[in-house]
């Protein structure tokens, strides 16, 4: 057997001779090239330094200009490129192309990012592009798939798909989101195929130095976007295809569902529950059962007699309740259902055979929106407006894969037609197998626009089970029908993992697990966890085992409160993580390699030996057990650099004589970092603060609605270029765009005596906070500070469990405070 090493060599060697001859036919463009073979044509085009846009297509027939994920302003985008005997340079990326059209493309100083392995196989409607695979090679994205969070050696399809009681080995799921990115010594490469189809993804599955993307039809076009830092890799994601905007504030507090609470003194019961237990809480979940017979836009009304008054009465207890809207409308001719009858007069149903198709699903046979046109869409939003009126404060779009209770296929025929009618791209009929995979994400957008079109100054918020690539831009999404096992609590980090580097950064999974029930102790472990995690909601099926907090007793409520509570707490963190998302596009929740590319000597990434961990923002690292099931010692692999325990302000120096910075440079690899041996108690979970933070901290409130009363603490955690800031705003309105919000910048700097100076910046925009005090609480110091002065005034000191503080007036003006 040849060796692999030698085998790529051997590949390598032939295909550069390939390169080096003259590619004939090729034709310089001012950003990019065009190369034909007998029968293909090869279009790269740059779009911006780092990102190239690759089409190869049938001689004489170029695809169409269009896209449902990327935004037009990037489609349209194009730089101009020095030209090469055998390709181009853009000033990050050198491309290269051989005369079978064969792709290269390396960095500025040599290195090959990605390079084809054969060229493009033809087959019928469909194609297959493979890229050589280096060995230490490692791929995230590809959205919720479960498994591991490192890709390699797996296969997958994209073909939404209702999912219940999928397992760790199911492929497909509800979501397509043809997007991941190749991470290689540290260095990122992302790649968005965007073809709607049944796509295949293979890295190294099938063989291991290959890896390769494949579809049955449509458009041969991906996008490459280089790093080589994989954070600047997802935020040009974000320049493609949308940032996650900004949620309401509410949505980001804990919320409670069930399938279903029903009837309405059910959910009155629980909404007084949670208040009576002081379980922080924002949002009410209503299931399918709140609806007449499972017929969406309706209210059964004997078993919710008073709706609307249901719905003010939890507003007055600050719950914003979120509903239930399916997209299958029940096929009901001649029955006075307003959805039916406004759906048929304006033709918005898609088709079979010239007629509207009828599938079963909840309500009995349906008929389904036709989403891809624009008029549909327009049409469907505003069927929100007897829930809006009412105050409801968020819809929740299920079964959009399309989900049909047909079997095998549980969706729609392949010979259904979608019309694209869609200001911007060409008008025409589409079967289902091109419309299946972006039909959740048009669904979603439906709900998006429509909230916006009802409520203009509302944030719209929206939950969409199904989408693909550029969805986050309508909606925030879960992880579907998992199940109430330790394994489905593990599998959420590398799914809101994946999620996250896939555009999705407001994610969560049932907690507690949907099908099943949960032990006491895994829906303990399931809250702690996810107090943690961009959305914080408990679900569950019908005839499971109740969920809600209190459920096991005293003594495990009140681990769970206090979970809950802590997120609380650091909700301005977490708010001003998620507002700086809606710039960035970068996740909430991280994997360690997205902030430290370079931690490992061999450079892998370091999650592979920490399985369990995560960070939430920039600064919080979360290291749950591997094995939460037992009480027993793990690792903890703490980056490089300083860090502190966030229970008790412990600081642990991962600093090995480097510098965060110095472990950039490749020449000089880190030397391995010892992990930290932990064995946390079944109510603990350790949580690390990176040094060099300032962490803002709230008073505790009881729901996001509740003005905090206190200072806003600012914990300062001392450490290399430290900083933090803070966001603020009405948490609902679009009024920040008018400049009603509040952004602050904090820096510490750390002097060789020990003494420590804390920055207040200056304040931008108009919004008045809740606090008039500023409690600066000081971490780390290894002798008391005698003094703390502000505006060279001495001020009181005070000793607390964590460290030093101080409480000083905001006067709305930078300050400057120093312990000495
Ligand atoms: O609407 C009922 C459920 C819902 O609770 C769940 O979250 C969705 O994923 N829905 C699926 C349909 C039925 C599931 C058995």
């Amino acid at each position: 057997m040849i060796p692999r090493l030698a085998l790529l060599a051997l590949v390598s060697a032939v295909s550069s001779v390939a390169i080096a001859q003259p590619a004939t036919p090729l034709i310089h463009t001012p950003s990019g090239l065009e190369l034909s073979s007998p029968d293909h044509t090869l279009r790269i085009e740059a779009l911006r330094d780092d990102v190239l846009r690759v089409r190869i297509f049938p001689l004489g027939h170029p695809p169409e200009d269009a896209s449902w994920a990327v935004l037009p302003q990037a489609l349209n985008s194009r730089i101009p490129v020095t030209p090469e005997p055998t390709g181009f340079a853009t000033p990050a990326l050198r491309v290269t192309v051989s005369p079978d059209l064969q792709l290269t493309v390396s960095d500025l100083s040599g290195n090959v990012l990605q390079q084809d392995a054969a060229p493009v196989l033809w087959e019928d409607t469909g194609f297959r592009v493979a890229k050589r695979l280096p060995l230490n090679d490692h791929f995230f994205g590809l959205g919720d798939k479960p498994g591991p969070l490192d890709r390699i050696g797996q296969s997958f399809v994209m073909w939404n798909t209702d999912a219940f009681g999928f397992q760790e080995s199911t492929d497909p799921i509800y979501k397509s989101i043809p997007w991941f990115i190749e991470m290689h010594d540290g260095r990122a490469m992302g790649v968005l195929f965007d073809n709607t189809f049944r796509t295949s993804f293979d890295f190294g599955h099938q063989r291991t130095d290959r890896f390769t993307f494949s579809a049955p039809s449509g458009p041969l076009v991906y996008y490459l976007v280089f790093g080589p830092d994989p954070k600047h890799v997802v935020e040009t994601y974000a320049w493609l295809t949308g940032p996650t905007p900004l949620p309401p504030l509410w949505a980001l507090g804990y919320q409670q569902s069930r399938y279903s609470y029903y009837p309405q003194t059910k959910v009155e019961e629980i909404a007084a529950r949670l208040r009576a237990d002081h379980i922080p809480s924002d949002v009410i979940w209503l299931d399918i059962d709140y609806q007449l017979k499972n017929r969406p836009f309706t209210v059964d009304t004997q078993a919710f007699p008073d709706f609307p008054g249901m719905i003010h009465k939890l507003a007055a207890e600050h719950f914003h309740t979120v509903v239930i809207t399916d997209l299958h409308i029940a096929n009901l001719p001649n029955q006075n259902y307003a959805p039916y009858d406004s759906g048929v007069a304006g033709d918005h149903f898609v088709k079979q055979n010239g007629k509207d198709y009828v599938g079963p699903v909840w309500p009995g046979p349906s008929v389904f929106p036709d989403f891809t046109r624009k008029v549909t869409r327009d049409w469907w939003g505003t069927l929100y407006k007897q829930f809006t009126d009412m105050g409801v404060a968020g819809f929740w779009n299920d079964m959009n894969e399309p989900a049909v209770f047909t079997y095998p296929s549980k969706t729609m025929p392949d010979d259904v037609t979608h019309r694209i009618e869609e200001p911007g791209r060409p008008s025409r009929l589409a079967m289902h197998p091109e419309i299946h995979n972006i039909f959740g994400m048009e669904n979603s957008r439906a709900t998006m626009d429509g909230q916006l079109a009802l409520r203009p100054n509302t944030r719209p918020f929206v939950m969409t089970r199904a989408s693909y690539a550029g969805g986050q831009r309508y909606s925030t999404t879960w992880t579907g029908d998992n199940s109430s096992t330790w394994n489905h609590l593990r599998q959420t980090t590398p799914q809101l993992l994946n999620l996250g580097l896939s555009g999705f950064a407001m994610a969560g999974a049932d907690v507690g697990g949907f099908a099943g029930s949960p032990s006491p102790t895994l829906l303990t472990r399931w809250l702690m966890l996810a107090a943690f995690q961009p959305i914080d909601r408990d679900h569950a099926a019908k005839g499971t085992r109740d969920h809600e907090p209190w459920v096991d007793g005293p003594q495990q409520e009140d681990i769970r409160r206090r979970y809950i509570e802590q997120r609380y707490r650091l909700l301005p963190y977490l708010y001003t993580t998620a507002e700086a998302t809606s710039h960035t596009g970068l996740p909430i929740v991280r994997p360690l390699f997205l902030e430290f590319p370079h931690a490992t000597a061999d450079l892998h990434p370091l999650d592979q030996d920490a399985p369990g961990e995560f960070l939430l923002g920039h600064s919080l690292l979360i290291a749950d057990s591997p094995s939460p099931e037992e009480v027993a010692p793990y690792e903890v692999h703490l980056p490089p650099g300083l860090w502190y325990d966030l229970w008790t302000g412990e600081k642990l120096d991962r600093r090995l004589a480097t510098t965060t910075r110095d472990l950039e440079i490749r020449d000089a690899p880190p030397p391995a970092l010892k992990p930290l041996m932990v064995t946390p108690g079944p109510a603990d979970l350790p949580i690390y603060v990176r040094g060099g933070t300032i962490l803002p901290v709230a008073p505790l409130v009881q729901s996001t609605d509740e003005k905090p009363s206190g200072p806003l603490t600012l914990r300062v955690y001392p450490g290399q270029d430290c900083e933090g800031s803070i966001y603020q705003d009405d948490g609902n309105t679009f009024d920040f765009r008018q400049g009603a919000y509040l952004r602050q910048h904090f820096t510490c700097t750390l002097a060789p005596d020990g003494s420590v100076t804390v920055s207040i910046g200056p304040r931008e925009g108009s919004f008045t906070p809740w606090w008039t005090q500023i409690q600066i609480e000081v971490l780390g110091l290894t002798t008391p500070p005698p003094k703390a002065t502000a505006v060279g005034q001495a001020m009181p000191l005070q000793h607390t469990p964590l460290g030093w503080t101080t409480t000083i007036p905001d006067t709305t003006q930078p300050q400057t405070i120093r312990f000495e």
